[in-house]
């Protein structure tokens, strides 16, 4: 995996100005080199000039009691970090020298990307010195996901490659060839090793993880480690010496337990009394996702719409577009229900350009302000070039979205397109918006949705595509049926069965798969069950079953039947005719494990 360019914002970052926007220079602010500066500008000199002493107590300005010194470097998530730290009542410093880093009171490193490019822009930049210097003086710090990996000595990721070299071992990739889906993502029970302080909350809780690569747990790094989790195999979760924390999951993305580790790590000294809520966690949760397909309504208003198989508008004579809320509000529900995850799926992202849709941004923005849990957004990710002819690349479109609030994108049409031309040529371009957005953000930032509609057929012969014995006939009495990948909000079947695009996008470079079928579309029968099972098992990574809730026992059967690692509802939601909260409980009687 290669990461975006390693910058560090300017005190005064600019923030978007989204009503006057139209320019070309909309995109990519940090290769405006007047108040960006990268990794070449910051160059070495750093490091040749740069006295390394780490203050033992708040001194600068800087420094004060309701400020956290944030070590961004612009590639994912990073807004999510910021809105909990605010959330939480504080003001951010960005680290801009490494003298920042030094004069800091707090300092939280929320890394993302990949871990050869992170330790490049370190070291050249003379952060590494300064972040060793810090940590060696036990002075306030807590390493999110790869900002816990880059403590190590190495990481197999792009490499080897040398870390800071803080902690011995060695950070290496998941083994998927044992059955578990590789990258691991969803939420997952800690085993608490030793008091950290920090996670006096968590107790038998789930909390968050999104990665493929992890440290693991030896007698030479015993007095580091706070938690471990399993997945596949034992790995370090969490670390803690003295002030310094380290965690591989998301606190920022982890809900309320989430928020009272960050709110501990911000408090250390506050009296608060430790309180782990109840909970059963004991391993990877499966998911309970809310899914909002968002639309423009024909006065121009965004709304949340819902489809009978993907026909979103009314059975009036009107037709007008269904409208079942306000994106914002809807979101901050169903987070607060226990949604583990929340979809936007711009639907008619296709047709218009997703950039001109500042609305969606907004929502975007809005949600990322108040929801705590991973948020993905699809619709429209595709290369384009507007009426002036500026052309955007998928990545700009996909990075507008990250910096926006996505911690993951989803791409539909541009991926069956990719599929196809992979599975014709062999070759991979590495020019697709699957390759360059998943190279840039990591695989698991990249979900590709899947529209397909069932085809019967009489002989599993009668095609070239994957059929399989569907558990109810076809009209015609039909035994067989192969799933045709669509485009465009399922208005143009493509020659590519759901089966072999699932197989292809995963070579390309997708994370996870977003499993909708426009048959079961709003029908509230329950999803297609011969589909999952399919899918499921033709891949490694994980795969969100979508479409035809209608019932809580809907999404046990799915579980039960199929390698599911999540399932996704719209209609019942927002109709509200089964809570979340019912879902959550009726999967737990069934002895499904979810987070509660
Ligand atoms: O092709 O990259 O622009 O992405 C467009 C995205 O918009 C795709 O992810 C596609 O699935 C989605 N989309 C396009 N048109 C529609 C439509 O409904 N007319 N929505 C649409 C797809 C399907 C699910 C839905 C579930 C659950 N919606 O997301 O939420 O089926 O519904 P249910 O629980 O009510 O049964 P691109």
């Amino acid at each position: 995996m290669e990461s975006p360019p390693f910058h560090f914002y300017s005190a005064s970052r600019p923030t978007i100005s989204l009503p006057s926007y139209s320019s070309s220079s909309f995109l990519f602010l940090h290769k405006n080199p007047s108040f960006i500066k990268t990794s070449r500008s910051t160059n070495v000199s750093y490091s040749r000039s740069f006295s390394v002493r780490a203050s033992s107590s708040s001194s600068s300005s800087s420094t004060s009691d309701s400020v956290v010194t944030l070590l961004d470097y612009g590639a994912g998530n990073v807004r999510s970090v910021r809105n909990a730290i605010k959330h939480l009542g504080f003001d951010i410093k960005d680290v801009q020298t490494p003298e920042d880093i030094l004069n800091a009171s707090r300092l939280i490193f929320p890394g993302v990307g990949a871990f050869g490019n992170a330790m490049d822009v370190l070291n050249k930049t003379g952060m590494a010195e300064a972040l060793c210097a810090y940590i060696e003086k036990d002075r306030p710090f807590l390493g999110i996901c790869l900002g816990l990996q880059l403590l190590f000595e190495s990481s197999e990721e792009n490499g080897p490659v040398k870390g800071l070299g803080l902690i011995p071992g060695t950070v290496g990739r998941f083994d998927s060839s044992n059955g578990f889906r590789v990258p691991h993502i969803g939420w997952n029970a800690l085993h608490i090793t030793k008091g950290s302080g920090i996670l006096d909350d968590v107790g038998k809780r789930h909390v968050y993880f999104v990665h493929s690569y992890r440290a693991m747990p030896s007698d030479n790094n015993k007095e580091w480690v706070s938690s471990t989790c399993n997945y596949g195999d034992t790995f370090i979760a969490s670390i803690r010496r003295g002030n310094v924390h380290a965690v591989q999951f998301h606190p920022e993305k982890s809900g309320d337990v989430g928020l009272s580790i960050l709110r501990r790590f911000l408090y250390p000294k506050s009296q608060m009394t430790k309180k782990p809520g109840e909970g059963k966690a004991s391993k990877l949760a499966q998911r309970v996702i809310a899914c909002l397909d968002v639309r423009a309504n024909d006065k121009g208003d965004l709304v949340v719409t819902k489809g009978d198989q993907y026909d979103v508008r009314e059975n009036t004579n009107e037709k007008e577009v269904r409208n079942l809320g306000k994106p914002v509000e809807l979101a901050r529900q169903y987070y607060l229900d226990g949604a583990d995850e929340v979809s936007f799926l711009n639907i008619t992202g296709f047709r218009d350009f997703p950039l001109g849709d500042l609305p969606m941004l907004q929502v975007l923005k809005y949600t990322s302000e108040n929801v705590f849990v991973p948020l993905t957004v699809g619709g429209g990710i595709r290369d384009f070039t507007d009426a002036n002819g500026r052309h955007y690349t998928s990545l700009e479109v996909a990075s507008e979205y990250f910096r926006s609030g996505a911690d993951k994108i989803s791409i539909g049409s541009d991926a069956v397109y990719a599929a196809e031309e992979y599975l014709r040529t062999g070759v991979k371009t590495g020019k697709t918006s699957l390759e360059q957005i998943s190279r840039v953000y990591g695989n698991q930032a990249v979900v590709v949705s899947i529209d397909p509609r069932r085809v019967y057929v009489k002989n599993p012969t009668d095609v070239q595509f994957k059929t399989i014995r569907v558990s109810n006939r076809g009209p015609n009495g039909e035994e067989y049926a192969w799933y045709q990948c669509t485009v465009n909000g399922g208005r143009e079947g493509r020659p590519i069965g759901a089966y072999e695009l699932a197989k292809a996008v995963e070579e390309l470079g997708a994370g996870e798969i977003l499993l909708n079928c426009i048959d079961c579309d709003g029908q509230g029968k329950g999803f297609d069950i011969d589909l999952v099972k399919l899918i499921s098992n033709a891949v490694s990574i994980p795969v969100i079953a979508s479409s035809g809730a209608g019932a809580a026992e809907h999404f046990s059967e799915v579980f039960a039947k199929t390698n599911a690692s999540a399932a996704l509802a719209a209609g019942i939601f927002h109709r509200k005719e089964v809570p979340i909260q019912t879902v959550k409980e009726h999967l737990l009687k069934e002895g499904i494990e979810v987070r509660v």
